[in-house]
C-alpha cells in the first residue's frame, strides 16, 4: 500500500484539495498542501476529515500567482506528482471578478507548468478542467472530443489552462494530464455553490431556523457526482501510462429544481410547484407554505444551461466509475447539514 510518493496538492482547503488529501494520505503518499494566508486561514474540512495533523501531511502557505514561490515549493517539496485544484472556482463571481479570475483560474496553472520545466520535468501535473469550458450546448452529452464554448470569465479562464497542459504536454514532454470533470458535490462543498445552499437551507427550515430558500435560474441542469468518487479519478489519471485527457461525469442530468424536491425529500418534507420564471415559488404540500422561491438576483448573465458528461473513456481506459447515486449524494448531504444545524455550526 505504502507508495513512498511524495504530492503536492493545491487548494487543500476546498472540497476537492480536502477528499484528495485523505486519500492519498491513505495510499502511503507524503503530501504537501498548499493554502493561501489569510487573517483566518480555515482547515474546516481537514478538520472534518480528521486528517489535519496527520503526520504525512506538510501544509504549506502559498499563492498560485506567485511565480518565484511555485518555483520554491516544486523545488522543495520534491514531488513525484502535483495536483492543481487552486482556482477562483465560483462561476457567479467570475462575472463581478473577471481579471483576478483569469490571473488565479487562467494563468496560475503555467506559473505550476513552467515550474516543473525548470525544476524536474519528470513530475506528473493534474489539472483541474472543468465542464464549464462545453458551455453552450454544441453536442450530448459532451465527451473528451466535444467543442468548447465557455459562456463566463471563469470558463475562458479554465480553457486557457486546459490548452496549456496540452501544449506542455506536446512541446515539452511533460505528463500533463487534463481532467474535464462535472459538477461534483459532497458535505464538503462550500455553502455558495447550489447544491450545498440548497441542503444547508433545507436543514435550517427544517429545524425552524430559516423561512425560506431563495434561489436564481432553476431550468439549469446539471450532471452532479460526488466528489470523493472524482479525486479517485484524479488519482488513476496520473498512474496511467500516458498523459492525457479524461472527462468525468455520471451521465445523468437533473435540474436545479429536481435537486430542491430531492433535498426536501430527504427531510421529510413533500414540496409542489406553481408559477413560473420569476413567479415560481416551491410549497409544502401539507401546510401550503412558501418554502422557496426566486430571486433575480441570482441570475448570471450568461448561463450552462445542459450539462451531461460521457465518462467512457475514463471507465475504459483507467477502471473508473461514478459509485454515488444522486439521491444518495443528496440524503448524505442533507443529513450532514441537518446534524452539523443542529450542533450550532456550519462552514
Ligand atoms: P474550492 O473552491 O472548494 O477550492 C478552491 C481552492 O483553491 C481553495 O483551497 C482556495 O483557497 C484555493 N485558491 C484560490 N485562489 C488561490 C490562489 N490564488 N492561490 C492558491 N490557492 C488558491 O473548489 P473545489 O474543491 O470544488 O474544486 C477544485 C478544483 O476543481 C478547482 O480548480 C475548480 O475550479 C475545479 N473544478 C471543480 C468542480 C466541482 O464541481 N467541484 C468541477 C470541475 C472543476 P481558499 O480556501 O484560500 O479560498
Ligand atoms: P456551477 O455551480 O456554476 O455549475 O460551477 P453552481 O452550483 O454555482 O451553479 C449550478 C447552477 O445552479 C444555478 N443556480 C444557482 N447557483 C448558485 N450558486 N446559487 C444560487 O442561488 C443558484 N440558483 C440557481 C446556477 O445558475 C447554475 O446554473 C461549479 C463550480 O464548482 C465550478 O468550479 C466547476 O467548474 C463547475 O461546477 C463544473
Amino acid at each position: 500500500m505504502n507508495q513512498n510518493k511524495v504530492a503536492v496538492i493545491t487548494g487543500i482547503t476546498g472540497q476537492d484539495g480536502a477528499y484528495l488529501a485523505e486519500l492519498l494520505l491513505g495510499k502511503g503518499y507524503t503530501v504537501f498542501g498548499t493554502f493561501r494566508r489569510t487573517s483566518s486561514v480555515n482547515f474546516w474540512r481537514l478538520d472534518e476529515l480528521g486528517i489535519r495533523n496527520h503526520k504525512d501531511l506538510n501544509l504549506v502557505e502559498y499563492d498560485l500567482t506567485d511565480l518565484s514561490s511555485t518555483i520554491r515549493l516544486v523545488h522543495e517539496s520534491k514531488p513525484d506528482e502535483i495536483y492543481n485544484l487552486a482556482a477562483q472556482s465560483f462561476v457567479g463571481v467570475s462575472f463581478e471578478q473577471p481579471i483576478t479570475t483569469a490571473e488565479i483560474t487562467g494563468m496560475g496553472p503555467v506559473n505550476l507548468l513552467e515550474a516543473i520545466r525548470i525544476v524536474n520535468p519528470k513530475i506528473r501535473f493534474y489539472q483541474a478542467s472543468t465542464s464549464e469550458m462545453f458551455g453552450k450546448v454544441q453536442e450530448i452529452p459532451q465527451r473528451e472530443s466535444t467543442p468548447f464554448y465557455p459562456r463566463s470569465p471563469y470558463g475562458v479562464a479554465k480553457l486557457y489552462a486546459h490548452w496549456m497542459v496540452i501544449n506542455y504536454r506536446e512541446s515539452y514532454d511533460i505528463f500533463a494530464t487534463s481532467g474535464i470533470l462535472f459538477n461534483h458535490e459532497s458535505p464538503l462543498r462550500g455553502q455558495e455553490f447550489v447544491t450545498r445552499k440548497i441542503t444547508d437551507s433545507v436543514a435550517k427550515i427544517k429545524l425552524g431556523m430559516l423561512e425560506v430558500l431563495e434561489l436564481g435560474n432553476m431550468d439549469a441542469k446539471r450532471d452532479w457526482g460526488f466528489a470523493k468518487d472524482y479525486v479517485e479519478g484524479m488519482w488513476r489519471m496520473l498512474q496511467a501510462e500516458k498523459p492525457d485527457t479524461y472527462v468525468l461525469a455520471t451521465n445523468r442530468t437533473e435540474t436545479v429544481r429536481d435537486f430542491v424536491t430531492m433535498a426536501f425529500k430527504a427531510a421529510d418534507i413533500e414540496l409542489e410547484w406553481s408559477g413560473s420564471e420569476e413567479n415560481e415559488v416551491g410549497i409544502e404540500k401539507s401546510s401550503g407554505r412558501v418554502l422557496v422561491r426566486v430571486n433575480p438576483k441570482y441570475y448570471r448573465p450568461a448561463e450552462v444551461e445542459l450539462l451531461i458528461g460521457n465518462p467512457e473513456k475514463a471507465m475504459l481506459s483507467l477502471g473508473w466509475e461514478p459509485k454515488t447515486t444522486l439521491e444518495g449524494l443528496c440524503s448524505m448531504m442533507v443529513e450532514s447539514d441537518l446534524r452539523r444545524n443542529e450542533q450550532g455550526f456550519s462552514f
